[in-house]
């Protein structure tokens, strides 16, 4: 593992920028287990602040999950006066008490998995909830969240870790924004995205391993692992070639203007597609459409704009409270089937 990080770290170098218009590909086929699939309706709205930002810009402590837990908490209370390593949080707002922040470096013993990017860890410092960075894995009641906590809790058994931070020090819930490392050297959050636990996410300004993780999730998706599988989440939806175009950067300020902020489907098979009840998905934990009794004909092409209108043959309207969906700087388009398989993805 350790060494095709390494390998990774010099790709890494070569990976330059984005490649805009990339292919959508469908996803392969394998076996892996069935788990039902149920949308959640929540809106994290921390979340969106990132999400139309343009990619230069500075974003602090956005790395906000849904159903995040309140806090690093049970006793935070040490390091408080411990100095030039501390890098005091400001803003940790719940939670974390004042100062509360790891002031050395040192090993965690895993005090409990949390889901497939979040863990409790405890040490000499106190107990810490942590987020991983770079990461995002399924949310609770999701395919494949299951699978991703327990993954999780393989790669952690008999292992304690160290932390290691990007940039930011929690985020908005008091929870500690970072890499983690097992003792045997294995970075977790690579780990999660080399089985298909895990998607790699950009949360800025925490983003110093993305482009690693890209390329593994690359390597993920290609051979149909984990959650890439065809049928990770039910029976394969086959014979389907729809393509996938994206339009993330609204003309001016996306959160006001909304439907100039859209992806568009087009059906290259000769035949329909039921898109009843498919899902389209971002890179977040939050941001879900579902097709409601929806055919898209033969060579057909639908775009679905993020904001309220009335739905026609051609354009659906997302209504997305309020808040632009897709990311500027990056981000996933995932159409998955009504079982929640990944049919066509295109990362941009
Ligand atoms: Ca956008
Ligand atoms: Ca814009």
């Amino acid at each position: 593992m350790a060494r095709t990080w390494s390998l990774l770290g010099l790709l890494r170098a070569l990976f330059v920028g984005v490649v805009l218009g990339a292919c959508a590909t469908a996803v392969p086929g394998a076996a892996r287990s069935t788990v039902g699939k149920t949308v959640p309706s929540r809106i994290a709205t921390a979340l969106n602040t990132a999400e139309n930002t343009e990619p230069a810009a500075s974003i602090t402590s956005t790395t906000a999950a849904a159903g995040a837990s309140t806090g690093a908490s049970t006793g935070a209370t040490t390091g408080a006066t411990s100095g030039a390593t501390t890098g005091a949080t400001s803003g940790a707002t719940t939670g974390a008490t004042t100062g509360a922040t790891p002031s050395v470096a040192t090993t965690w013993s895993i005090e409990q998995v949390v889901d497939g990017d979040t863990l409790k860890v405890q040490g000499a410092d106190g107990r810490f909830t942590v987020r991983l960075v770079g990461i995002n894995s399924p949310e609770k009641g999701e395919c494949f969240a299951t699978q991703a906590t327990a993954a999780m809790q393989e790669l952690l058994a008999g292992h304690t870790v160290t932390l290691v931070k990007d940039v930011s020090e929690t985020d908005q819930y008091g929870r500690l924004l970072r890499f983690v490392q097992t003792d045997a050297g294995v970075d977790v959050g690579a780990e999660m995205v080399r089985g298909g636990f895990a998607v790699s996410r950009r949360y800025p300004p925490d983003i110093a391993r993305n482009d690693g993780y890209d390329q593994i999730q690359a390597q993920a998706r290609g051979a149909g692992v984990g959650e890439w599988a065809g049928d990770a989440c039910g029976p394969v939806t086959a014979g389907v070639s729809i393509s996938i175009t994206q339009h993330a950067n609204a003309a001016g300020d996306d959160n006001k203007n909304l439907n100039d902020e859209w992806v568009r489907f087009t059906n290259q098979a000769g035949t329909p597609v039921d898109l009843n009840r498919w899902i389209v998905a971002d890179e977040s934990s939050s941001h879900r459409y579902v097709f409601a009794n929806f055919v898209l004909g033969a060579g057909a092409s639908v775009t679905l704009r993020t904001g309220c209108g009335q739905d026609t043959a051609t354009d659906l309207y997302w209504c997305n409270a309020g808040s632009a969906v897709w990311n500027n700087s990056g981000d996933t388009v995932f159409l998955r089937d009504a079982s929640g398989n990944n049919v066509v993805v295109l990362k941009y």
